[in-house]
């Protein structure tokens, strides 16, 4: 997709908040600085578009970006981030889990995992969870200019026998600092936009 015009659209905690549109929506899910907001601001040539705080775990509400009045990105809570209450977590949870749930023009929702680290019991969890409530997901491996490019592929599969990932699903590696695999992605995700 060429991206002509990308905007803000709403921040939603609740369905009742969420862009009253039937446009399809990707949406990115992963721990809290795992690169999100980052992802999507390289994914649409911005660069402050969405708010990437030195803080982690600041975001606790879903943000929604219209890209070309045809899609939204939906830039969801981070989980995982050690110092936050059980009951804050779970109520992040909830919003993540409603929306995933509730969501009928959600396309693919892209999990985002760090390609230094083996994924977190958090990133399993979620990621069982999607295959097990059949939401169509891809994974992206992000902060692949934090690494040698010799290092990457045997991370990729690392990353892919740590989720115990199905065959047709492939983990994109990607550097929102370099723009490494833009294409690649944006390839993948017109896929899922197109099949209207
Ligand atoms: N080198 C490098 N740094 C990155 C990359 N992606 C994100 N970062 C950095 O990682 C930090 C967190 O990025 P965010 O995009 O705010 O992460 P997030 O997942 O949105 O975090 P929360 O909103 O707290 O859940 C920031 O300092 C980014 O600059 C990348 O591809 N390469
Ligand atoms: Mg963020």
């Amino acid at each position: 997709m060429i991206v002509k015009d990308a905007r803000f659209e709403i921040t939603a905690v609740s369905p009742a908040q969420y862009p009253q549109s039937n446009l399809p929506e990707i949406a990115f899910v992963g721990r809290s600085n795992v690169g999100k907001s980052s992802i999507i601001n390289s994914l649409l040539n911005r660069k402050k578009l969405a708010r990437i705080s030195g803080t982690p775990g600041k975001t606790r509400e879903i943000n929604f970006y219209n890209v070309n009045e045809k899609l939204f990105f939906v830039d969801l809570p981070g989980y995982g981030y050690a110092s936050v209450s059980k009951q804050k977590k779970s109520s992040w949870g909830n919003i993540i889990e409603t929306y995933l749930l509730t969501r009928h023009q959600l396309k693919v929702i892209i999990l985002l995992v760090d390609v230094r680290h083996e994924p977190s019991a958090d990133d399993k969890q979620m990621y069982d969870w999607l295959v097990a409530n059949n939401v169509p997901h891809m994974v992206v491996a992000t902060k692949i200019d934090k690494i040698t490019r010799s290092a990457v592929n045997p991370r990729l599969s690392d990353i892919r026998k740590a989720l115990n990932a199905a065959e047709g699903i492939k983990v994109f590696p990607y550097s929102s600092e370099t723009r490494q695999g833009r294409e690649a992605l944006w390839e993948a995700i017109d896929e899922y936009v197109e099949e209207e």
